[in-house]
């Protein structure tokens, strides 16, 4: 564990709990952050009701929670979007500014260990942590999941079409070559896995999958041979299912109204996707490289229904915030309407949390 000599508030402004004020006892919330790579905006139907892709689990996901319709990833890129979810820092503070690939032969950098993750704190806080899915900060040592912040690991170490593709668990591979289309409904099996034998303390699972991220793949039991032309929209409803299966464990193991749950996607759509119409596409600075889904889901702290369109960049969601102001703990009156921007912070985001580590 790295040593934190100063007081810190927590990072993550989208993750913390705000366990002081709004915890109902003394267990601090659970944290499930659940990030889609390549997904354009208008890959969920909440987000674009009269588009191609139907995805019921999310829409209600966001019907009972908070949909941010504005909400922007610093860059149009997989690895630096992924440091700012994981530290709540601009890229080029956090310093990883381009994507770690073995068969390009960047292999020699990744997120530093003296960078504090979301992982660290909740770890140091005694929570149970686990990343499923993809890594992309580093594929070698010293840039390993477990180096930071996570107790498990169990994924793909970078994005799906770089080579080899191999399943890796904490630092050993497992499995090559891999099946692609097993690991939507394998990550969350292994997530729903880590919950269950985890759930007497707080946890914190970050759930990177690997689709829509091309090469697409998808399951026997969303493959549909009838239609082969949308293999996306194949890959988009087993995407949609998997979160619906967390959520509905969450409720089974009366976990429901003690887990905040986030969904969103770390850069726009590549060829085949959708933006929702909105110009550009994954590595261009327009709207439709850098805007996102994102909804949270808190039951008895989001209200369902949130749904804003205020311009909420990555970096401020997942920063740190020190200190956290008064005001800001005191925001998240539901009747706070209409929203501004500090009530969006508290309604939405959740969370988080002020952690003070010495
Ligand atoms: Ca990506």
């Amino acid at each position: 564990m790295k040593s934190i000599s100063r007081i810190q508030l927590v990072s993550f402004s989208l993750f913390a709990i705000w366990q002081s004020a709004f915890a109902q006892d003394d267990t601090p919330y659970n944290i499930i952050l659940i990030v889609a790579d390549d997904m354009g905006y208008g890959e969920v139907s909440a987000f674009l009701p009269e588009g191609r892709f139907e995805t019921p689990r999310l829409d209600r996901m966001a019907a009972e929670g908070a949909m941010l319709t504005r909400f922007y990833v610093p860059t149009p890129y997989c690895a630096l979007s992924r440091g700012t979810f994981l530290t709540g820092r601009y890229p080029f503070r956090h310093s990883v500014v381009g994507n770690p690939s073995p068969e390009s032969g960047q292999n020699n950098f990744g997120l530093p260990r003296s960078e504090i993750t979301i992982a660290e704190l909740l770890q140091s806080k005694g929570y149970a942590t686990a990343a499923f899915g993809k890594w992309h900060l580093g594929h070698r040592d010293p840039w390993l999941p477990r180096s930071q912040g996570f107790d498990e690991y169990y994924g793909i170490l970078y994005s799906n079409d770089m080579y080899p593709v191999q399943l890796v668990r904490n630092e050993e591979v497992v499995e090559y070559p891999v099946a692609q289309g097993k690991l939507s409904q394998l990550y969350t099996d292994l997530t729903i896995n880590f919950i269950e034998e985890n759930k007497d303390q707080p946890f914190f699972v970050y759930l990177p999958h690997a689709m829509p991220h091309k090469p697409l793949a998808v399951s026997d039991n969303f493959y549909t041979p009838e239609t082969p032309d949308n293999l996306y929209e194949d890959v988009i409803a087993e995407l949609d299912h998997c979160v619906g299966q967390v959520l509905d464990f969450l409720l089974r193991s009366e976990l429901d109204r003690k887990t905040l749950v986030v969904f969103t996607s770390d850069n726009g759509p590549n060829q085949g996707g959708s933006t929702g119409g909105l110009r550009g596409m994954k590595g261009r600075v327009w709207d439709g490289g850098m805007r996102v889904p994102f909804i949270a889901r808190l039951p008895g702290v989001i209200p369902p229904g949130v749904k804003t369109l205020i311009r909420l960049p990555a970096w401020i969601c997942f920063r740190r915030f020190a200190p956290w102001s008064e005001s800001m703990r005191h925001g998240i009156e539901p009747s706070m309407e209409p929203i501004s921007c500090p009530c969006l912070r508290a309604q939405i985001m959740l969370v988080l949390v002020r952690q003070s580590l010495e």
